[in-house]
């Protein structure tokens, strides 16, 4: 209840209540954590700040991770409301429908920049206009999928921009942690049912796989990487940084 006491959150990425940002947000809560949170537009508006007030104390704010307007405007939000921030969850991603299935040879320039500006640059973007607002040891973190490692199918320029949003993780954990000993790591979730997942093609196919093949013999839930997200942020992990940690039932390390 206490770990993250007196600790305020910024939680990006919540679009409704499957999403995995928003068992992060309830997760942060019922850690102690004040919470804020941000919604891309007017489409996820509502839902939000509805799930704001389930949440308590949790203010809303918007925010557009593809226009650095918007960026600026969250960072001259949060400061005209005093507030530090002792985390960031990036837990955002976007490719077009058409680019999650079929060959990824297909992936169009604008496909691939539009994938990578948003699932990948944003999280640099957050932390370029932020960071003068972090607190000393806040901690950073970012949702990942084992398709940037391996060629998953379907999961094409999504696998691209994960990549690089791990490699992003480890030069900001290079630069952040000599600046009051800031922290960045990934969580690199298995597969979970939720609006984004339901875009990439065959994706029902890849929850059984997993549940068949993990050591654990099971997907893993919102709720699972809700509890590492409270690790990251917590007080636990102020020596972890420029990691990926995976949540995945243990799939990525088994072989045939
Ligand atoms: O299997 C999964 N669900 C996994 C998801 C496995 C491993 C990783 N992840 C990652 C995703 O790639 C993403 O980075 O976790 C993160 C959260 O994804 P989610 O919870 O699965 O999906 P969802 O509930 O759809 O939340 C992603 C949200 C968007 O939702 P919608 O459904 O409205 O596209 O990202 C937000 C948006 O709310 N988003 C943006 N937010 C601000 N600015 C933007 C943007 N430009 N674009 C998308």
């Amino acid at each position: 209840m206490t770990l993250l006491a007196g600790k305020t959150v910024l939680v990006s990425g919540v679009a409704n209540r499957w999403s995995i940002a928003y068992a992060v947000a309830k997760a942060l809560s019922a850690n102690g954590a004040k919470l804020v949170l941000t919604y891309e537009g007017e489409r996820t508006k509502g839902e939000v700040e509805k799930l704001g007030v389930e949440l308590g104390q949790a203010s809303v704010a918007q925010c557009d991770v593809g226009k650095d307007e918007s960026i600026s405007a969250l960072r001259s939000f949060l400061e005209s409301s005093g507030v530090h921030l002792d985390g960031l969850v990036h837990s955002i991603a976007f490719a077009r429908k058409e680019e999650l299935a079929g060959k990824f040879f297909a992936t169009t320039r604008d496909g691939f920049a539009l994938a990578l500006d948003v699932s990948a640059y944003s999280l640099v973007a957050l932390v370029r206009e932020l960071h003068p607002l972090f607190a000393p040891r806040a901690s950073v973190m970012a949702m990942t999928y084992l398709g940037s490692v391996r060629a998953v199918k379907n999961y094409n320029v999504m696998g691209v921009a994960k990549a690089a949003l791990e490699s992003c993780v480890r030069y900001l954990a290079q630069d952040l942690g000599e600046m009051g000993g800031v922290r960045v790591n990934a969580i690199s979730a298995g597969p979970i049912k939720t609006a984004s997942a339901r875009a990439v093609g065959g994706f029902t196919s890849i929850l059984g796989e997993v549940a068949a093949r993990s050591p654990l013999r099971r997907n893993v839930t919102q709720d699972d990487v809700a509890n590492a997200a409270v690790f990251l942020a917590s007080d636990l992990s102020t020596a972890v940084t420029g990691h990926v940690l995976y949540v995945d039932a243990g799939y990525s390390v088994m072989g045939i």
